[in-house]
């Protein structure tokens, strides 16, 4: 679906549009869930071999088995189902995943047609990409046994999200990209459930990158006195629909305050040839009218892209990412 020009404008504006019914939810975003079904089977039995949890949980749904596996492990799993590595410590047994139906949502054309309205027809996929996976945060309160919860916010893929903006979880030569970020909701995410929230306008802020963004601030994000924090606004939405925002919006999510799942994707775009912010990590080619030829088609040679990296930083070891940014700069004290 492309952009019509109120949407645009509003993206302009506002650094962020919902875009309504933009992908089918069934045929696109609940085939992922399957695939998911299935990864969080495969954990359950590798756990249950190595003796870890006490049953494979295969009588329960989704929820319920991911909630018992991360109490009965006393952790965090989320990597496990991640298409993306982690910025440091990546080992043979840091697990990923990337299924057929991951990349079948990453190149699905109605998706690309709303990039394209942004970003034009030369469209790489970005490596920076994710899966969150939010367990309700009184799963750790009720039973109080977790000795890795997620921390009440930060960066990591399971609690809620500090304040930043995208442009800062890149090196340095993504400032000056088009990347687009696009967060697809696996299922329908209420605010109570933690969903994203934004600062409409924060984008046109040119000082808060100075400041403190991704891995700075010991963790705690941009400092609300740099933004005006009372604009905050939660972004509740719907299974089919996307939240497409600029590089510079500065965004978080709330925590998920009810007894189920929140599960969404955020990945990104930037036109062909620009940095992707993460050169160690691979991208492809997802459309191309000037190179057909160099797109991408096959989701096995994607898996193999990434494995080939993973092998890669195993041997040289992960890049000094977080130098970009300092720790000590007294505005972010
Ligand atoms: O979903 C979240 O908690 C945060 C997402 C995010 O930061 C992003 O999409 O860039
Ligand atoms: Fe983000």
């Amino acid at each position: 679906m492309f952009l019509s020009d109120e949407q645009l404008k509003n993206l302009d504006q506002n650094g962020y549009v919902i875009v309504k019914n933009a992908i089918d939810p069934e045929t696109t975003v609940d085939r992922v869930f399957n695939e998911y079904e299935f990864v969080l089977d495969k954990l359950c039995n590798e756990l249950f071999a190595k003796g870890e949890i006490s049953s494979t949980h295969d009588d329960l749904n989704f929820d319920e088995r991911i909630m018992a596996v991360y109490q009965e492990t006393n952790r965090s799993h989320v990597q496990y189902f991640d298409f993306s590595l982690p910025l440091q410590e990546i080992s043979e047994d840091t697990p990923m995943w990337h299924g057929p139906e991951v990349f079948r949502l990453l190149t699905n054309p109605d998706l690309l047609d709303v990039v394209e309205s942004v970003i034009g027809p030369e469209i790489h996929s970005n490596p920076v990409q994710h899966i969150r996976i939010k367990v309700p945060t009184n799963i750790y309160d009720v039973n109080n046994n977790l000795s890795e919860k997620p921390k009440k916010a930060g960066f990591n893929l399971d609690g809620a999200t500090i304040w930043h903006q995208d442009q800062g979880v890149g090196t340095e030569d993504v400032d000056e990209t088009n990347m687009l970020t696009v967060w697809i909701p696996l299922r329908d995410t209420t605010k109570e459930m933690g969903c994203l929230k934004v600062i409409p306008g924060s984008h046109k802020n040119e000082e808060l990158l100075q400041y403190c963004t991704a891995g700075t601030n010991h963790g705690a994000g941009i400092p609300e006195r740099f933004f005006e924090a009372d604009k905050m606004v939660p972004l509740p939405i719907d299974k089919g629909d996307l939240i497409v925002f600029n590089k510079k919006l500065v965004h978080g999510s709330l925590d998920n305050e009810s007894d189920q799942v929140r599960i969404s994707f955020d990945i990104r775009y930037n036109p062909i040839g620009e940095a992707t912010g993460r050169k160690w990590f691979p991208g492809f080619n997802a459309r191309s009218k000037n190179d057909p030829d160099s797109v991408l088609t096959d989701p096995v040679k994607w898996a193999e892209s990434w494995v080939e990296a993973k092998n890669t930083l195993i041997k040289a070891g992960t890049p000094d990412f977080y130098s970009r940014w300092d720790e000590d700069n007294p505005a972010c004290a």
